[in-house]
């Protein structure tokens, strides 16, 4: 009895520290945002949306496009989620001129449509599918798209 007693405990520890180790991530921002900060935040806007796109190359485009917004700040977006974040200087920029530097590098936002003529330079893999839905949550992927016959 109390031998397996003892592998029950031994399992649930296992299992706590599984459960630790894949929550890192998520806990990983909150803990980035100490609170000494908080000045530099004020002058600093958060924003966040939808832009289409397949994977890293896109990534990269996207990101280097809302970056090249002068004001920009930090910009990262989401091959999961197909969404951005983006923190910028909002004396400088606005929201939507961020929107606009993405459409111009051929990429549909929220707000703005691709420029169509970026859209067919963009390499073979990055031509997305315009009809891609934004803001997934990144863990239903596979629920909505069941019956892909491609
Ligand atoms: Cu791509």
């Amino acid at each position: 009895m109390n031998f397996s007693n003892k592998h029950v405990i031994l399992g649930v520890a296992l299992l706590a520290a599984i459960g630790f180790t894949s929550c890192k991530n998520e806990a990983k921002q909150e803990t980035e945002t100490p609170t000494t900060e908080v000045s530099q935040e004020l002058a600093m806007a958060d924003l966040s949306f939808g832009v289409r796109g397949n994977c890293g190359m896109c990534k990269s485009t996207i990101e280097k496009a809302a970056n090249g917004v002068e004001g920009v700040a930090s910009a990262n977006w989401d091959v999961d989620k197909k969404k951005i974040d983006v923190t910028f200087d909002d004396t400088k920029t606005d929201a939507m001129a961020i929107h606009n530097a993405i459409a111009a590098s051929g990429y549909d936002t929220e707000k703005a449509t691709g420029d169509l003529d970026a859209y067919e330079n963009l390499p073979g893999c990055c031509k997305y599918d315009h009809d891609m839905e934004m803001n997934q949550s990144g863990d239903m992927k596979a629920e909505d798209h069941t019956n892909h016959d491609g």
